[in-house]
């Protein structure tokens, strides 16, 4: 799948595009299923050191781990390395040398919000070789998609830049949207806002993002985002995943990996995959890069024993077959 200029301008200047799945429908019912074959009661996924928000009826395979057993499972991976994401990840970025960094389900808990934030603030001006930080797909496969009512996404768009419009966010610099911020909340509401337990204040420019599960929200890794509060009985299902451009011979933190996939997908799904798919999960080139220290204690805590396989792998929650 291949953006007009008209839609590459727009996701410059703003930082964020809704598009069309480029996948057929078949492959998101199929995430439904997996996740309807997997689920357990929420309760169960608390005494398993459940992540605090992002996980509901998707237990983590280990106490307090991030990850369950779907986020880069067979089904997954297939949406995420689909050929139409790969070519529309390489046009986004201006070059064919990308990697998946990971994916990830957000499964968003009832009476749970997420706060406004940056997930990354780099400043890629500084290195030559890199004009974007990243381009990230947010899909909301529930059969209800995204809503307002169910915590759909909230953005400010161009927030990816800094005033001036050329160079990106730098985490060492105070930010307008860190004093936007701090001007609009109120002092009173804050330790609930905080804790994500009411939907945070409203800024101005704001834009709610709803969608239907055959929707794809394409936005920069810098724009500053929310959600809003999921006042409904349900766990959100929401995917998202991340291609990086590659930066070779800088500092482990400028790459950014945070996985060597071949030490988390079973043999059975690294059979399954594509020449092409191996290659953006850099499989074959292993050693040329080094896991960003940020998630070194991740490695070690749980290396070996968190694993994504094929369907007939997965742990089945209510017994359904798949
Ligand atoms: O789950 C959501 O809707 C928002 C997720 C988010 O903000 C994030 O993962 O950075």
């Amino acid at each position: 799948m291949r953006l007009d200029a008209q839609q590459l301008d727009e996701y410059s200047r703003q930082g964020w595009l809704v598009l069309d799945a480029p996948w057929p429908r078949a492959l998101t019912e199929a995430l439904r299923t997996a996740v309807d074959a997997v689920a357990v009661h929420p309760q169960v996924v608390r005494a398993a050191g459940g992540h605090k928000w992002t996980h509901h009826t998707l237990a983590p395979q280990m106490p307090g781990s991030y990850w369950c057993a779907l986020d880069h499972s067979e089904d997954f991976m297939q949406v995420m390395l689909h050929p139409e994401i790969v070519e529309l990840a390489r046009q986004l970025e201006g070059t064919e040398d990308v990697f998946f960094r990971n994916g990830g389900i957000n499964q968003l808990r009832p009476q749970r919000s997420v706060l406004w934030h940056h997930d990354y603030k780099m400043d890629v001006s500084a290195l030559p070789d890199i004009t974007t930080s990243g381009v990230e797909f947010m899909h909301y496969f529930g059969a209800s998609g995204a809503s307002r009512a169910n915590g759909c996404l909230r953005l400010i768009p161009a927030s990816h830049r800094l005033p001036d419009g050329q160079r990106y966010l730098n985490p060492r610099d105070p930010t307008r949207f860190d004093e936007l911020l701090a001007a609009h909340r109120p002092a009173g509401a804050a330790a609930d806002m905080v804790n994500g337990l009411v939907a945070d204040v409203e800024l101005p420019g704001e834009v709610s993002v709803e969608l239907s599960p055959d929707q794809l929200l394409v936005r920069s890794n810098s724009i500053f985002h929310a959600s809003w509060r999921n006042e409904t009985a349900e766990g959100r299902l929401m995917h998202h995943w991340l291609y990086r451009p590659r930066v070779r011979d800088r500092p482990a933190s400028e790459g950014n990996h945070r996985f060597r996939w071949g030490e988390y997908l079973t043999p059975r799904l690294l059979e399954r995959l594509t020449d092409e798919q191996r290659q953006v999960l850099l499989l074959d080139e292993s050693d040329s890069f080094e896991i960003d220290p940020a998630y070194n204690a991740e490695k070690d805590r749980e290396g070996g024993v968190v694993r994504w396989g094929v369907r007939e792998e997965l742990p089945l929650g209510r017994q359904s077959a798949l």
